[in-house]
């Protein structure tokens, strides 16, 4: 009899354990972490590109994921930037005739329109989302 009390006694200590445990993983499965796997594989497009040309940009919007790495390819004879408007998102400083630019895209979602800073008229819009 002595000796079976200790037995039962730990047994009921593991099972405790295993209840406890489960309710831990249990707690382990909400859902953010398989959102964010979600949303990584929903958008692929890891890059973006934009060009210039007859003034214009091309395409005159365009939608990223935050901190994507954005091309920017001056195809016009005169120079042409891509800066933000509030002035410190991004900004590719000016680039000559069929040179490459390249700039990081914000971290933080939402809709940054941008300008060419030797022609104002020139305008796009970049969507972090
Ligand atoms: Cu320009």
């Amino acid at each position: 009899m002595n000796r079976k009390t200790p037995q039962i006694l730990s047994s009921g200590l593991i099972f405790a354990g295993i209840v406890a445990a489960g309710i831990l993983l249990a707690g382990c499965q909400p859902t953010p972490l398989d959102l964010n796997k979600q949303s990584a594989t929903d958008v692929p497009q890891e890059e973006g590109a934009i060009s210039a040309l007859n003034m214009t940009y091309s395409p005159d919007t365009l939608t990223v994921r935050p901190g994507a790495t954005i091309l920017f390819t001056n195809r016009d004879v005169a120079d042409h930037s891509i800066t933000s408007d509030d002035g410190n998102s991004f900004d590719t400083g000016l680039i000559a005739q069929d040179g490459i630019g390249e700039f990081t895209a914000p971290t933080i979602p939402g809709t940054y329109p941008y300008h060419c800073t030797s022609h104002p008229t020139m305008r796009g819009t970049l969507i972090v989302e």
